[in-house]
């Protein structure tokens, strides 16, 4: 990518530098980004600002943001293919948000549950942002005129808003946004779930360690967590979500991280014992994250091409935004940008 005219349809996505990512983030969302790169217009954010809504400390956020950049390189984004980029380095993220926050509903915001369990877990800082926090989000892919948007299953909701929040602007001032499809993985992955408490996702903020097994975790602390993953006292290996949702969330991870369906699973698992399942997950996610452990070293021990990649990025995403910000000052009335926007 890289052309700010090319036709190519556009994927974007992005993950919040809240700290490192999980196997829910891989198998749900980044494994998922790889293979647009060969056919689309693909731009991957780290997308610190969101993460803003949720108390920081500078110093991590810092740290966080180019190690999530670094990761993403790791597990196969290719800044000579993709834009990689931080959010808070292309101001047009914020301007568009305020711009479409204009155009969103209390009653539509107050209807996302991720501001419902957010504000549950966060009670002493129940702020704005927390609750804007998809307005932002659609400035994100809207900006872009997005095609695409690979998501896990918990970011349906607000990708819906986001094409109603398109859908009403252009009613009003004609065809500006593009309006974005999801492309949500169809099998288990799409939701991978925590391994302490398996009614919930797999989250990279989850207190307990044991629940969330993370992108650079060493293979013994993933044999580790898998071992003491929560099942049932049923004693048999089979996909139901409702009754064992435990063993569905080990034998999907199974399947994610060796590229099988669900038949083969059960064909290789069903007469087991939940200790020959947790092992064997343990190893296959191991024999995945191997290789993505040692990108991330090397690409780690040169911060420097890292941060180039980085401003170089933000450069281009810039320049893309640039068009559509020039398109809509004009469609609202707004007077026309004076060229402030840095073209690359
Ligand atoms: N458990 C999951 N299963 C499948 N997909 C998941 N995603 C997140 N968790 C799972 C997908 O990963 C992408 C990046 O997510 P994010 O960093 O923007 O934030 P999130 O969805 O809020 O993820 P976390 O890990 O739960 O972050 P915290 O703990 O900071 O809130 C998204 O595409 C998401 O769907």
């Amino acid at each position: 990518m890289t052309d700010a005219v090319s036709k190519r349809s556009v994927a974007f996505s992005a993950a919040q530098p809240t700290g490192h990512l999980t196997i829910g983030n891989l198998f749900g969302a980044i494994n998922n980004w790889i293979p647009l790169q060969e056919h689309h217009d693909t731009l991957f954010c780290v997308v610190d600002l969101h993460a803003l809504t949720v108390r920081q400390d500078p110093q991590e956020l810092r740290k966080n943001t180019l190690e999530l950049a670094a990761i993403y390189m790791a597990a196969g984004i290719d800044p000579e293919k993709s834009i990689v980029f931080i959010q808070s380095q292309v101001p047009q993220h914020s301007q568009l948000a305020w711009i479409l926050s204009t155009f969103a509903q209390l009653g539509e915001l107050e209807r996302m549950t991720q501001f419902k369990d957010k504000s549950l877990r966060h009670r002493g800082n129940v702020n704005a942002g927390l609750f804007t926090y998809p307005v932002l989000m659609a400035a994100d892919i809207l900006l872009y005129k997005t095609n695409i948007v690979p998501v896990g299953e918990d970011q349906k909701q607000h990708l819906e808003l986001t094409r109603d929040i398109a859908i009403r602007f252009n009613n009003i001032h004609g065809p500006v946004f593009t309006i974005p499809e999801p492309a949500i993985q169809s099998h288990g992955a799409a939701r991978v779930r925590d391994l302490q408490n398996p009614e919930k996702k797999m989250s990279k903020s989850a207190e307990s360690d044991l629940a969330k097994v993370m992108m650079l975790d060493d293979a013994n602390t993933v044999l580790k967590k898998f071992k003491k993953a929560v099942t049932d006292s049923l004693g048999e290996i089979r996909f139901d979500e409702t009754n064992q949702a435990g063993v569905t969330n080990l034998l999907s991870i199974w399947c994610a991280a060796t590229g099988s369906n669900r038949e083969t699973a059960l064909a290789h698992f069903s007469h087991n014992q939940y200790g020959k399942l947790k092992v064997e997950t343990a190893e296959a996610v191991n024999a995945v994250l191997e290789p993505i452990r040692q990108k991330y070293q090397m690409i780690m021990n040169d911060p420097t091409k890292l941060e180039r990649i980085l401003t170089h990025g933000a450069q281009q995403a810039s320049a893309m935004a640039a068009i559509i910000m020039t398109q809509i000052h004009d469609v609202l009335g707004l007077p026309p940008l004076p060229g402030a926007y840095n073209r690359g």
